[in-house]
């Protein structure tokens, strides 16, 4: 290994639904978050790993950060600042809008940041492109020193851009993680996102923050021919879990059917896929099921 080689960890920061997760996708070219365009998708810190001849970039996908309200939101928010303290560059991916002067949880922790900052303007296929100019220099007016990149983590517009920027930031390190890795994930945790995923796609309202999803068994003894993996999906009430099955069975067999391929697409194997539906009363803020579910440490 060279004695220039490069390796650090890149957090994603930013409001919910700015596009951390599709950015990480682009970035590592596989679908290991899961993304939607309602909020709060995001729970957890997700490592993508990208290895590239003279570097390997660690980026940590992290949860929207916004004003904390209630226990789930608490955890979301801290395991979001974490990932801030243990990055090596930051970057914050922002709305192409001008800088929410409100934002009192992120900006004033940027401001004291003692690492490199990279902003990221995402979403750049839905401006006008007069309308890019006057933001880039909204963004430079708040952080005079820090490089501003437009993108479209969607399209993927921009993004080389970014990792040489970033390859710039980074220390020199000899790699963390074997190169042939693309995430520290478990395929349980993984196969349990696309399940909520589908469920996000399919449902609105409360729903969609009400939904856990557990594996509860995850049996790989006839891989690749067939992996059994029966989950649940937790709920908080009785109303939600009726329409989460829906007329007849309807919706979880969706939400199953389009599951299935995606994990099948993961794992590379055949799936049999049970999803089982559970009334959780207010897990939400409930710290015992909040550990049990994987969300608090
Ligand atoms: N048009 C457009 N849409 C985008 C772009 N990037 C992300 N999106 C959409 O924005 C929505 C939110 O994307 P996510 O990647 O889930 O956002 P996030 O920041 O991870 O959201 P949380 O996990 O909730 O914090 C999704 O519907 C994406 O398809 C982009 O560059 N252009
Ligand atoms: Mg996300």
């Amino acid at each position: 290994m060279s004695e220039d080689f490069k390796c650090g960890y890149v957090a994603l920061i930013g409001f919910p639904n700015v596009g951390k997760s599709t950015l990480l996708n682009r970035l590592v070219g596989e679908k290991l978050a899961i993304t939607s365009p309602k909020p709060q998708t995001t729970r957890q810190r997700l490592l993508g790993i990208v290895n590239l001849p003279e570097a390997q970039l660690l980026f940590l996908d992290t949860p929207g950060v916004l004003d904390p309200k209630g226990a789930l939101n608490a955890t979301l928010v801290a395991a979001a600042l974490n990932a801030l303290s243990e990055a090596d560059v930051v970057v914050w991916l922002v709305e192409p809008r001008p800088p929410a002067a409100n934002d009192q949880v992120l900006l004033p922790r940027l401001r004291q940041l003692h690492r490199p900052l990279i902003v990221v303007i995402n979403k750049i296929d839905t401006v006008a492109k007069p309308r890019l100019l006057p933001l880039i220099s909204a963004y430079h007016e708040l952080f005079p020193a820090v490089p501003i990149i437009p993108l479209t983590a969607l399209l993927g517009d921009g993004v080389p851009e970014l990792t040489t920027e970033i390859l710039k930031l980074l220390p020199a390190s000899p790699p963390l993680y074997p190169l042939d890795q693309d995430t520290d994930s478990t395929e349980r945790f993984l196969v349990a996102e696309l399940i909520r995923e589908r469920v996000l796609h399919h449902t609105s309202e409360e729903i969609p923050h009400a939904v856990a999803v557990q594996v509860e068994e995850f049996d790989e003894s006839r891989r690749p021919h067939l992996i059994r993996i029966r989950t649940v999906i937790f709920v908080e009430r009785k109303s939600q879990k009726g329409i989460l099955i829906g007329k007849q069975g309807s919706m979880l067999k969706a939400i199953g059917a389009e599951a299935r391929g995606e994990i099948e697409a993961l794992l590379g194997a055949k799936v049999f896929l049970e999803l089982w539906v559970k009334v959780w009363k207010n897990w939400r803020k409930d710290p015992k099921a909040l550990r049990a579910l994987g969300l608090q440490a």
